[in-house]
């Protein structure tokens, strides 16, 4: 294995396959965790009768998905799977899988359905989240628990513009995550605070894809300083006065595809660095280093906000550990775009020789490219120097909605999909000694703005019946968790595997 740092300092990996015969592998944690992610508004809803009868309060997402047009199916999130009927089965079945942990988020509205400190709460909401957190307990699945999956409520949003008000925000966002501390922190021991809040920032307040829906070059930069300093405050809070008693860990997860130069030339290696600059680096630079990157401060100028001394303090040591999810990789390109939000840079699949680096997915976005999986590993512990616990790893396979029944749970590309993450992901643990404690793939569920056409999910959900069927690429994940990760490498002789990062 060979690292080579370019002169403009951005991280190449090159992993050599031979090489790691020699070293003596360390273990997986005995206690990695390991199953299946969701998030409140893709599977809770079983449509808009019972979502009013549970005494949810509107998100903005219920908001954006009456607006048509928004979502590429018109199906809303009201709709979804009917997770908080069908809970208990989903839990039975993610344990009969082999999994040893879940992935949830709980929806803020669920909770205070106006969403503000003060505002009332919603006791079956309460309720639903005691009962979802008692059952993983029950079967023994360790409760994996994000607080904000992108569903603001939409009251906050009409009172003062939701993310783009920083007081009044960071203040209810905090009482909010209080409330879920007191209610649920006794049995919630690994928390979440925010869920890709790049996603938030520019898909949300940037391109309009997402609720609410806007399109600016200024908002996003606004709303990203928002969530972090949110962030900051509430996992501040936890760390303050619950972790000493309650004994958990808190800490965020960023969205983020590794970027390969399209080849060595010094302008495409820097072009890589600063695409991952503004994916990534803008809010865990912030977060981890303390400091913006210099790309994107060059770049925008005035329209990044700055933080006050006290902001800085505050986000200091805020995140315990770097929550990561990621998909796929892309060629960098220097080629000039209009795309500020990938710093200006040309994102491809190409190579110079005229390959493609992955199988295409059914998004154009993604494809299957788990070497570049092994480097963003690298890449991430290397920079920020944290535990990775990896929330999410998922492909959407090419007509896996449009095929018949069996098709739907053969879904060999996504079995293959696995394997190779999973086999990087080990590779990153056991050869280049990346600290890696958790790793979550998914469930169909609603897709956001894609509605239920998408599916990435390795559990067939049957929209009309909400009845639920294992893909083969479930049983496949959950035995290469539960049997590929072995415990019984020795750990004593892995300090050269260290010392080689
Ligand atoms: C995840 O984000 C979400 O966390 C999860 O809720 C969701 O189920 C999953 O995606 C699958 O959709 O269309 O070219 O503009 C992944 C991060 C960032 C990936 C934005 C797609 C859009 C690429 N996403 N990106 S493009």
């Amino acid at each position: 294995m060979t690292i080579v740092s370019s002169s403009h300092g951005y991280l190449a990996f090159r992993g050599e396959p031979t090489a790691y015969l020699f070293r003596q592998a360390p273990a997986l944690p005995t206690d990695f965790l390991f199953g299946f992610a969701t998030a409140a508004a893709q599977i809770e809803g079983g449509g808009a009768e019972a979502e009013k009868a549970s005494g949810r309060g509107d998100s903005i997402w219920d908001e954006f998905c009456d607006r048509p047009g928004n979502i590429r199916d018109g199906s809303h999130v009201k709709r979804t799977c009917n997770h908080l009927e069908k809970y208990k089965e989903d839990i039975a079945l993610m344990k009969s899988l082999g999994a040893n942990s879940y992935r949830f988020s709980i929806s803020w509205p669920r909770v205070i359905p106006l969403g503000g400190k003060g505002d009332p709460v919603n006791q079956k909401g309460i309720n639903f989240y005691n009962n979802l957190v008692d059952e993983c307990l029950k079967v023994g699945l360790v409760p994996f628990v994000t607080l904000y999956h992108w569903d603001l409520p939409l009251e906050l949003f009409k009172r003062y513009g939701g993310w783009l008000n920083k007081e009044r925000i960071v203040e209810d966002y905090t009482y909010y995550a209080k409330t879920c501390f007191e209610l649920f922190g006794n049995r919630v021991k690994h928390w979440l605070t925010f869920n890709e809040p790049w996603c938030t920032a520019v898909l949300g307040h940037g391109i309009g894809q997402f609720a609410p829906g806007h399109v600016s070059n200024t908002e996003p930069w606004i709303v990203g300083q928002s969530l972090m300093i949110a962030h900051a405050s509430a996992s501040k809070l936890y760390m303050r006065e619950y972790k000493a008693k309650q004994g958990g860990m808190i800490g965020i997860t960023l969205n983020g595809d590794w970027t390969d130069p399209y080849d060595e030339s010094p302008e495409n290696v820097e072009a890589a660095q600063r695409k991952m600059d503004f994916a990534v680096g803008w809010f865990a630079d912030v977060i981890y280093l303390g400091r913006y990157p210099q790309s994107m401060i060059d770049i925008l100028g005035d329209r990044l906000p700055q933080f006050s001394r006290e902001e800085l303090d505050l986000l200091k040591d805020s995140s315990e550990f770097y929550g990561c999810n990621t998909y796929t990789t892309n060629t960098i390109k220097a080629t000039r775009t209009k795309d500020e939000f990938a710093g200006y840079t040309t994102m491809a699949f190409d190579k110079p020789d005229g390959t493609e680096i992955g199988i295409t997915a059914q998004l154009g976005w993604l494809r299957d490219v788990p070497w570049g999986f092994r480097r963003l590993l690298n890449y991430l512990y290397q920079r920020y120097n944290k535990p990775i616990y990896m929330t999410e790893n998922a492909i959407s396979i090419a007509d896996d909605h449009t095929s018949i029944r069996t098709c739907h749970t053969n879904d060999e590309g996504r079995v293959q999909y696995y394997d190779g993450y999973t086999q990087a992901l080990k590779e990153a643990v056991q050869i280049d000694g990346v600290d890696v404690r958790s790793y979550f793939g998914f469930m169909d569920n609603f897709e956001w703005a894609s509605g239920l056409v998408p599916r990435f999910g390795s559990v067939y959900v049957d929209y009309e019946t909400f009845e639920r069927t294992p893909k083969d690429s479930a049983t496949s994940l959950m035995k290469v968790c539960s049997f590929g990760f072995p415990s019984s490498y020795s750990k004593s002789s892995s300090t050269d595997t260290a010392t080689a990062l």
